[in-house]
């Protein structure tokens, strides 16, 4: 089980923390791509529409579902071999322009690199490659813990449980924005993230021992109690938070290896585990959700 073994963390946890590992202080390696100058003033909040499903496969082909009209169609819309199947690998929005890029951190390594998404699958090669500071051989986990629309990165440390969120700074983890958290996690927790209670900002969710939690993540640092604990009805392989109807509060995707089954978000007060849809996507992988296109 997961055991915070904090009650409330202090919005000065930023400066009390800033730069708790030895680092290069120079900038972080950056792509001199012009492209990046598109996306470095992005502040307005992306126009949503209904998040669709992805599943990255062991033979590295990427395959997404999209969302039309508020439903998933299962017959698949993109399928491409892409990236190193044994990375670490996230769909997160990089650039803020709502679509899912793919990001890459392979084993042994803290160098991520992101394919972005360009709305009918993504741009290969990869147009980022971005050295960190960030440790090696680490749980990972994306999503946008600041509410800028920016998907930001975040680590567990195998030794102590604890997280590390890492706030995007338009394509730049500066060394000194890191947020800890104290909370140890327990290292089975298979991860997710998404707007499960509407604020528009990322939830951290875990799924272990068949009980789907989701913890708040105040600007990146963990908040007690959780905000929701579902025993999982029925198997659950891994969990995803999809925003099927676009209201702004995430459902909940329990995928079960070949199924997805989803569950109402009631405003974040909780799911409604009364009314499940159940989709058969009869493709394998590490599920993900958001907007592809
Ligand atoms: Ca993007
Ligand atoms: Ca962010
Ligand atoms: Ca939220
Ligand atoms: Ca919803």
């Amino acid at each position: 089980m997961i055991r915070p073994s904090f009650v409330v963390f202090a919005a000065s946890l930023l400066s009390a923390c800033a730069g708790d590992k030895a680092s290069d202080d120079g900038p972080l390696s950056e792509d001199s791509d012009p492209q990046t100058d598109d996306t470095a003033d992005t502040e307005e909040p992306v126009v949503l529409k209904g998040d669709g499903f992805g599943l990255y496969a062991t033979s590295g082909k990427m395959m997404a579902w999209h969302n039309i009209d508020y439903v998933i169609d299962t017959t698949v819309d993109i399928s491409q071999t892409i990236g190193d199947s044994t990375a670490f690998t996230a769909l997160a929005d990089f650039d803020g322009d709502g679509l899912e890029d793919l990001w890459q951190i392979p084993a042994e390594s803290a160098t991520i690199t992101v394919y972005m998404a360009n709305g009918e699958g993504w741009r290969d090669p990869a147009d980022f490659e971005i050295v960190t500071d960030l440790s090696k051989t680490l749980n990972w986990f994306t999503g946008d813990f600041n509410g800028d629309a920016l998907d930001d990165v975040g680590q567990i440390n195998t030794n102590n449980g604890r997280l590390l969120v890492y706030p995007n700074a338009v394509g730049y983890f500066d060394p000194d924005g890191k947020v800890p958290s104290e909370a140890p996690f327990d290292l089975r927790a298979q991860l997710f993230t998404g707007d499960l209670d509407g604020d528009g900002a990322d939830e951290l969710g875990t799924v272990l021992d068949g009980v789907i939690s989701v913890w708040d993540m105040d600007d990146g640092a963990l908040v007690e109690p959780a905000l929701f604990e579902v025993t999982a009805p029925g198997a659950v392989l891994a969990a995803v938070a999809l925003d099927l109807d676009d209201d702004g509060y995430a459902e909940l995707g329990v995928w079960t290896g070949s199924t997805l089954t989803l569950y109402p978000n009631q405003a974040g007060t909780g799911f409604d585990l009364n009314t499940p849809t159940s989709l058969l996507f009869g493709q394998s992988g590490t599920p993900f959700a958001g907007g592809f296109n």
